[in-house]
């Protein structure tokens, strides 16, 4: 359960990550001594870009998820200039380091995270949020070599049978549906695992350009090359994770999940035992020790204070 807290409880060390609306920070909590995650942002900015329900959903929507490939919010907190989510602090870096550094993944290592954020999605779906923001700068590793899905800044609850229509995500990772602006739900979140599932086993994901339009209109042409070296079963599954016809997209059909994490792909993990940690990583990140945050990229601090708002124009009376 997540608890209003003191922000003067805290000892703010470096920047771990940047965003649209601010930055995290690592954090010493004084009242238990121990290292959290401190999302700041800026008041001022989410009101003047009109973004302030999805701040307010990343809250509520946080608080209601608990399970173990999910970064756990612990937190809030807000003052003049800022609205605070704490959360734990997964310190072996993004996925995006670990796989840029690599080049790509052993297949072995790409399933391992796959299932992983398969799983998160199914979880999150049981209670109808859609995540709508995967990519590898999303995704974390903890010491142990297991990855948490991270920033819900997008998310949202999606009522059964009903479909959303905000333009979101990451030009290589948006499915065709929103690019077409028929309405979306749940099966973007599966789409958008095909594409972080082909850009761990080939490096890069499957439509790409050096210009949106470019990704676009290869998103939308559906045409995805497979390497030799490609999976057979990671292959039949990416398959139909990124299918355009929606009838057809697994995730989708009268099965749901199960046709995606009881996959031939994944016959090699046990989900149960996966959930429990009891199964060795494939990888773990370099680390001197459980608080060496060195994995994270250096980003240099800032000091500077964005504008006040007002009491009487303040949107954030709830946090
Ligand atoms: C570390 N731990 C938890 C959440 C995070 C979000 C962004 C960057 C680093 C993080």
């Amino acid at each position: 359960m997540a608890l209003q807290v003191n922000l003067a409880d805290f000892e703010m060390a470096r920047t771990l990550g940047c965003g649209s609306f601010g930055r995290v920070k690592y954090a010493k909590y004084k009242q238990d001594g121990k290292f959290y995650a401190v999302k700041f942002m800026k008041k001022h900015e989410i009101i003047k870009l009109k973004q302030v329900d999805h701040i307010n959903n990343e809250k509520r929507l946080m608080a209601q998820i608990s399970y173990p490939f999910v970064v756990n919010m612990m937190g809030y907190a807000k003052d003049d200039h800022f609205v605070y989510i704490v959360m734990e602090s997964i310190n072996g870096g993004e996925l995006f380091t670990h796989l840029r550094r690599a080049r790509k993944f052993s297949d072995d290592q790409s399933k391992f995270y796959t299932l992983q954020v398969g799983a998160a999605f199914a979880h999150i779906h049981g209670k109808n949020i859609i995540h709508r923001d995967l990519k590898p700068e999303n995704i974390l590793l903890s010491p142990n070599g297991y990855s948490k899905l991270t920033d819900f800044g997008f998310a949202k609850i999606i009522e059964p049978g009903t479909r959303t229509y905000t333009l979101c995500g990451t030009p290589e990772y948006i499915a065709p549906e929103v690019l077409l602006n028929k309405g979306h739900g749940k099966p973007v979140d599966w789409w958008t695992l095909g594409i972080l599932a082909y850009e761990m086993i080939c490096g890069q994901p499957p439509f790409c350009d050096e210009d949106p339009m470019g990704i676009y209109q290869k998103i939308l042409a559906g045409k995805v090359y497979f390497p030799k070296y490609f999976d057979k079963n990671a292959k039949a599954l990416v398959k139909k994770l990124l299918m355009a016809d929606l009838s057809k997209r697994y995730g989708n059909l009268k099965d749901g999940s199960a046709d995606i994490l009881g996959n031939k792909w994944f016959s090699t993990l046990d989900l149960k035992k996966l959930e429990a940690y009891e199964i060795p990583a494939p990888y773990k990140p370099t680390m001197k020790d459980d608080q060496d945050t060195s994995n994270f990229e250096e980003i240099p601090d800032s000091k500077e204070l964005p504008p006040t708002v007002p009491a009487s124009q303040d949107p954030f009376v709830d946090w």
